[in-house]
């Protein structure tokens, strides 16, 4: 299934976990907003509520849907730290590893979520996993692409999919992924990488997830 697309209850529970996490937001906030189909919806309740706030976009696609809501987006480069970052996910797993990128965006979210002081996490009940499976996202440099490429082994490059906005390529880790932490850790260490989809725990100060039961969170702060 293509990124973004979804049932029509995905949907809906995409909507009521963005609508839950937009409360969250207060006037005076500078606000990191993701990137995807469940942020579309955060946009939506975001510009509803009226506030005065300044925004960080983590994709041109996010940073043109927000401003043709009326809300306030500023250049990344102008802020050291930002109040909250809300964005989706594509898998959340019980301890709070998260993957994301599959919209091929994760390298700027995680910059802009580890600038956040709060970086809340909205999900549909699909999202939640018993344990973090491949595909990972990976954003590659261009230069040495084939060397990288034989490197890292288990990895495929996506098809179809234009370079991000940076220039890096998108490609996913498709090979096992028993050790979040480890996996996380080695490819951080190489050469070639420029970031990969895995956010650990740490990270992430709530997970927003509707389900067929209503919404849930789960504070980690
Ligand atoms: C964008 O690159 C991703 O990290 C998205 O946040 C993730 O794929 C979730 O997307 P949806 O909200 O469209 O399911």
């Amino acid at each position: 299934m293509a990124p973004g697309a979804g049932t029509d209850r995905a949907d809906s529970e995409k909507r009521e976990a963005a609508a839950a996490a937009a409360e969250m937001v207060e006037a005076g906030m500078t606000v990191g907003l993701g990137t995807g189909s469940t942020v579309a919806h955060l946009l939506v309740s975001l510009a509803r509520r009226g506030l005065d706030i300044r925004c960080v976009a983590t994709s041109p696609g996010t940073e043109s849907a927000a401003r043709e809501l009326g809300l306030q987006v500023e250049p990344f480069g102008r802020f050291e730290e930002l109040d909250i970052a809300i964005d989706g996910a594509d898998q959340v797993a019980p301890d709070c590893w998260l993957v994301k990128g599959g919209g091929a965006a994760h390298t700027r979210e995680k910059l802009v979520a580890a600038a956040a002081r709060r970086f809340v996490v909205i999900v549909d009940s699909s999202k939640e996993v018993r344990r973090i499976t491949a595909p990972v996202p990976l954003e590659l440099l261009t230069f040495g692409l084939a060397s990288t490429l034989a490197r890292l082994g288990s990895v495929r490059v996506r098809d179809g999919v234009p370079p991000s906005p940076d220039g890096g390529v998108i490609t996913d880790w498709v090979g096992d992924v028993d050790d979040p932490g480890h996996l996380a850790a080695t490819l951080s260490a190489t050469p070639g990488v420029v970031e990969h989809g895995l956010f650990p725990p740490d990270m992430v100060s709530a997970v927003v997830t509707a389900g067929p039961h209503g919404v849930n969170v789960r504070y980690r702060e």
